[in-house]
């Protein structure tokens, strides 16, 4: 009988290490990918002749598709050289300058909302021509 509890307790024990060993692995992975911002994607806007562009698309001031809670990281890329532009959009209290000069980057790492919905992004000088929507989708 003595035995037979030694043996139950000694694979519980074993189980029970080997569930630990297995949540630390997996908090330490989770952990890692949060350092790199590996779970972070990359979305470009260019700002060219007074008007955004995303990721190489023709249109002008397109529509940005993003999911809920994803984590985006925004690269501004500028080719009208010298001209301030940003990329604001008021609901998310978000304000970030493109950069002066051609061939530079600047960026910022935006955690969506989890709420599916439509947000207005704009230029803050020149909102009046440089404006879109960011569709958030589940
Ligand atoms: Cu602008």
């Amino acid at each position: 009988m003595r035995e037979f509890w030694q043996r139950k307790v000694g694979r519980a024990g074993v189980a029970l290490l080997s569930l630990t060993f297995l949540l630390a692995t997996m908090a330490l992975v989770a952990l890692a990918a949060n350092v790199r911002g590996g779970s972070a994607r990359d979305l470009t806007l260019v700002a060219r002749g007074i008007a955004f562009y995303a990721d190489g698309r023709p249109e002008a001031n397109p529509t940005l598709r993003v999911k809920a809670g994803e984590q985006v990281r925004f690269l501004f890329r500028n080719q009208d050289r010298g001209m301030a532009h940003d990329f604001a959009v008021s609901a998310w209290r978000l304000t970030q300058a493109f950069p002066r000069e051609p061939g530079e980057t600047s960026s910022v790492v935006v955690r969506v909302p989890d709420r599916p919905g439509s947000y207005p992004y704009v230029c803050t000088p020149h909102a009046a021509v440089m404006r879109g929507t960011i569709e958030v989708v589940p």
